[in-house]
């Protein structure tokens, strides 16, 4: 299944309620949380990935986030990028924190690895993969070894249908484990990646996806299908987002839960996937 048909189910009602957000958790794989974080705190991160975008000189020195636009993500220094965006202090900060431990009903850590987004629209663009972002996968693939912690999703500015962002396959989490295929027609940084199948999902395994705002927060399970949803938006607009993971703070940490991105991307003897997740590899 490759087609979204729904949009993510509201949970913010349900916040405060142990029970029932447990309850959705389990059956769906996933919370969508409306406007629960500091938006201030998010339009900090997104000026500081603007600022990061021109002083690499891949933004014009006069664009705001609101005209921001440049040639390629795969053409910015990721690693200095990480250098500018003060992600730490985002998901540390303690109106954060709060929305994690009250998602997760206790203490949380962290994780140390985050990812940052900038993808201007494909549309078009004449090279098909340009619009390539991540295929089908689940995290838990790439990141462990504990499989309780859930990936973070937040915008920097609002998405659409247009711009793109994270389409997830509802309840797909209960089925465990699936088998991620290389695949030649999907690259990044030129190279082949490895997903699931869009057919090894089911029609009992809906496709979602809802544009969000700054302030909202998707939270998924590590064995949640999941995928890029590209940006062909026209008129164009950026997607710029972030995510990262948070588990029990009780849990055992495994690399990217202590390894900052930067830190795994930098070093050459690991692989292309090291990059696109920062998780040593070796299943390329
Ligand atoms: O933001 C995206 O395009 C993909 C997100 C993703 O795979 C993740 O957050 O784990
Ligand atoms: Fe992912």
């Amino acid at each position: 299944m490759t087609n979204v048909i729904g949009e993510y189910t509201d949970c913010t009602p349900l916040l405060g309620d142990r029970e029932a957000l447990d309850r959705f958790y389990e059956e769906h794989g996933y919370l969508f949380l409306r406007g629960v974080l500091d938006r201030e705190l998010v339009r900090t991160a997104a000026e500081q990935m603007l600022h990061g975008l021109i002083a690499l000189g891949a933004a014009d020195e006069r664009a705001t986030l609101d005209d921001l636009t440049i040639d390629s993500f795969e053409g910015v220094d990721e690693v200095a990028m990480h250098g500018y965006v003060k992600y730490d202090d985002f998901w540390n900060h303690p109106s954060t924190v709060k929305v994690f431990e009250e998602v997760l009903g206790e203490p949380v850590f962290v994780f140390r690895s985050t990812t940052i987004r900038y993808y201007p629209s494909a549309a078009g663009v004449q090279d098909p993969s340009f619009a390539h972002l991540t295929p089908l996968h689940q995290d838990g693939y790439y990141i462990g070894p504990n499989k309780d912690f859930r990936t973070t999703w937040v915008p920097l500015i609002a998405t659409n249908e247009g711009s793109g962002g994270v389409a997830l396959a509802d309840g797909s989490h209960k089925r465990g484990s699936r088998e991620h295929v290389l695949n030649e027609d999907f690259r990044r940084f030129g190279h082949p990646v490895r997903g699931i199948p869009p057919t090894a999902v089911g029609p009992d395994e809906p496709l979602l996806y809802s544009a969000m705002e700054p302030g909202d927060l998707l939270v998924f399970h590590a064995f949640t299908c999941h995928k890029s949803m590209p940006n062909v938006s026209s008129p164009a607009v950026m997607r710029l987002s972030m995510d990262t993971r948070v588990q029990p703070a009780a849990s055992p940490r495994g690399h990217n839960a202590l390894t900052p991105w930067a830190e795994s991307a930098k070093d050459p003897s690991k692989g292309i996937m090291s990059k696109i997740t920062g998780t040593p590899t070796t299943v390329e």
